[in-house]
């Protein structure tokens, strides 16, 4: 006889579990029983749940390096016991939390599905049922009794995402995430769609391994007409600062001022790790395509290709804290460790 999957439902806040504060009319986080008590439905699931709660749940805006530890002990702590975990997590820096995720499991053989919602759970026309509904389905898929996916998702509104290629797009709609240069892993119509050749490659052979160094001495610099010279050699001061997200134009262009390129290249030289991502919401960094970005090639400007953000800062304080050597760094930075480039 097949046994059900079992799911590790881990609740660390967000929209999701939220209530109306009576004095303020805020939303805050509120306890996790009152939760499950609000979705019956979880009964009728074809799977076994158990949960586990962040003591403080938390507004996602108050997510940082030592919580996306916590989660990953949670996981690796439950690991063997378990078939699937759903992570319910505020929406507002959920793609960054996935993406981080992602780098710190290596050789993950089982799915890690992010979710939430835009409305509490108690509000009447909460978009959260669905979300979490579907999220365990989709951790509890199987073929031949094993895992189908092995790697961290994020899914919201119907569509299922590789973690890593997601950004919130929406305050407001339901449909809040997108994933700008890569298709979804999976679909949700009346059918669930499952596109299996999108998905990572389970690794037989290696050893699941959860790293928890993350080095948060880090930047996010997104350029703008206008940014002056004070404004960067300050930034570029900072004590201590290791690496450094430039937002550039397009395809990965920005101002060719003598200023601006010397004082870059002097950091580079002084050990700082600078990599360029577009501020474009899909497209890939492609330096040298325009004279404006041949500049930044030169200097030994690292590629962060078509990466998001939020993966690109993430992969930064994951190889920082794995303390990768200067001289492989930008290799190691430029290739595909968890599907989160092309
Ligand atoms: N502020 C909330 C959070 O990120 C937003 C949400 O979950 N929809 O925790």
């Amino acid at each position: 006889m097949l046994t059900k999957p079992n799911i590790l439902l881990i609740y660390t806040g967000g929209t999701i579990g939220m209530m109306k504060d009576f004095e303020t009319g805020a939303l805050k986080a509120f306890n996790f029983s009152k939760l499950l008590q609000k979705i019956p439905e979880l009964k009728q699931l074809d799977c076994q749940i158990e949960t586990i709660s962040f003591e403080h749940p938390i507004d996602s805006s108050n997510m940082n390096p030592s919580m996306w530890i916590r989660m990953a002990t949670i996981i690796e702590e439950n690991y063997t016991k378990f078939d699937g975990f759903v992570v319910l997590h505020g929406s507002d820096t959920m793609s960054y939390s996935a993406s981080a995720l992602s780098f710190m499991l290596e050789n993950l053989g089982k799915p890690v599905v992010f979710t939430g919602s835009q409305l509490p759970i108690g509000d009447l026309r909460t978009d959260a049922k669905e979300n979490l509904i579907t999220a365990i389905q989709i951790a509890s898929l199987q073929q031949k009794g094993k895992p189908v996916i092995h790697e961290v998702c994020l899914y919201f509104e119907y569509k299922l995402h590789r973690g890593n290629r997601t950004t919130k797009i929406n305050a407001e709609h339901f449909n809040a995430f997108t994933s700008p240069n890569y298709s979804p892993l999976a679909e949700s119509g009346v059918h669930l769609k499952v596109n299996h050749h999108l998905m990572l490659p389970k690794n037989n052979n290696k050893k699941f391994i959860v790293h928890k160094e993350l080095d948060d001495n880090v930047v996010i610099l997104k350029i703008f007409p206008g940014i002056n010279e004070n404004v960067l050699t300050s930034i570029l001061s900072i004590p201590n600062l290791k690496g450094m997200i430039l937002e550039t134009y397009g395809s990965g262009n920005a101002p060719t001022e003598e200023w601006f390129l010397s004082a870059l290249k002097k950091a580079i030289k002084k050990g700082l790790h600078i990599v360029n991502v577009t501020q474009c919401s899909g497209g890939s960094v492609n330096m040298g395509q325009y004279e404006t970005s041949t500049g930044l090639k030169k200097i030994g400007v690292i590629s962060g290709k078509d990466s998001t953000t939020e993966a690109a800062v993430t992969k930064l304080m994951y190889l920082l804290g794995q303390h990768v050597s200067a001289n492989v760094f930008k290799t190691i930075f430029e290739t595909s460790l968890r599907g989160e480039l092309s």
